[in-house]
């Protein structure tokens, strides 16, 4: 067994830390737009708008286009492929329209979940092969952050040992190849929410899940404090009769953390899971004001949790579009104040209010 390995040289561990902390500054959180095109798909057709390239470009350009004061809550925008290339209607590229507002634009990298032969109805993420070259072409055209999902699943007899060995190989060695480009990797483990389990069956998958993680992270000698977490919450199971409060969330979410992730990581990043808007900022607020060791930065990387209400505001037309992004505005606005612990319950009203975003076996 060696005991040699090398970080990365001061300059790139200097940057990294730089974009990671940028990403997390108080009351900051990431809007997570990287929605591939079939998912994007399902999101127009809620609404009754075809999945055209141009129509993808309109929404995407509503979001990028908000007020500059959606910088005061969103550090960071995660975009899909195609939407690093476009542009708006005035010709700006898409990545220069968040650099002019001082947000950093990140991308997904993973190309997609795939089976994973011989489990249980389980799943791996694909894209290493050629990663590090689009990695390094990703840098270039200007993105400092990235983002790789994968998923596991409970039930009786899962997350398999193959499945908790195979995520976090292949979350690793993405973060690893990140690192060598200078990019900020997110890790996103994201255990589903489907299932009856009740709540401490969550809290201890999610134990395991990131024991085997930070596991994985320390053989691959990914540098911790260059990169960020996207965990889901520890909640119950969506088909649980016993429903958590976000104070039982909360306590479930930072002792699942306190034991399993170490303090150099400086941020976590809650995906929103299917929560409603309304829950996925209440959740986060309670997360916040639990009492008790946190020594990362807990806020949001929200997809449908930040954008339910912009869908359903804009429905695909352009007299719409400044009612899209005041409701983009509204709900920046109070992820911030929960990623502080100061949201009021209530006090923010979006168009999708309480509405669950839960979507079944959410693997794609
Ligand atoms: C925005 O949705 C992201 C892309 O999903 P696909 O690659 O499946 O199209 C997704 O990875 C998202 O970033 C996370 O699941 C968090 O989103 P939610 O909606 O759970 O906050």
């Amino acid at each position: 067994m060696t005991t040699s390995w090398n970080y990365p040289d001061q300059a790139t561990q200097d940057e990294l830390k730089k974009i990671a902390s940028a990403i997390v500054a108080p009351g900051k959180g990431i809007l997570a737009a990287d929605e591939s095109v079939a998912t994007m798909g399902k999101r127009l057709a809620d609404i009754g708008v075809e999945n055209t390239e141009e129509n993808r470009r309109k929404y995407r350009q509503l979001l990028l286009t908000t007020d500059k004061s959606l910088a005061d809550n969103i550090s960071g925008v995660i975009f899909f492929h195609e939407t690093v290339y476009q542009k708006a209607d005035d010709g700006t590229p898409f990545p220069e329209l968040l650099n002019k507002k001082g947000i950093i634009p990140g991308i997904k990298v993973d190309t997609g979940v795939v089976p994973l032969f011989g489990s249980n109805n389980e799943c791996t993420t694909q894209g290493l092969d050629d990663l590090a070259k689009r990695c390094a072409q990703y840098k270039k055209d200007g993105c400092h952050f990235a983002k790789w999902r994968c998923v596991l699943k409970i039930s009786p007899n899962t997350p398999s040992i193959q499945s908790l060995i195979e995520n976090a190989n292949v979350l690793a060695r993405y973060a690893s190849i990140c690192q060598a480009n200078r990019i900020v990797p997110i890790v996103e483990p994201e255990i589903l929410p489907d299932g009856d389990h009740d709540i401490l069956t969550c809290q201890k998958t999610t134990e395991t899940v990131l024991s085997y993680v930070y596991k994985a992270l320390a053989d691959h000698n990914v540098f911790l404090e260059g990169t960020l977490l996207k965990p889901n919450m520890v909640t119950a199971g969506q088909a649980c009769p016993n429903k958590a409060t976000p104070e039982q969330v909360a306590e479930a979410t930072v002792t699942a953390f306190q034991r399993r992730v170490p303090a150099a990581v400086p941020g976590v990043t809650f995906l929103s899971g299917g929560q409603s808007e309304e829950e996925a900022t209440v959740n986060l607020n309670a997360i916040n004001k639990f009492p008790g060791k946190k020594p990362w930065t807990l806020t949001f990387s929200y997809g449908r949790a930040l954008q339910a209400s912009v869908l359903r505001a804009w429905q695909g037309k352009d007299e719409n579009v400044q009612a899209g992004q005041q409701e983009l505005l509204k709900r920046a606005k109070a992820n911030g104040e929960a990623s502080m612990g100061k949201y009021v319950a209530g006090s923010v009203e979006g168009k999708a209010g309480d509405a669950g975003l839960f979507i079944k076996n959410h693997a794609y």
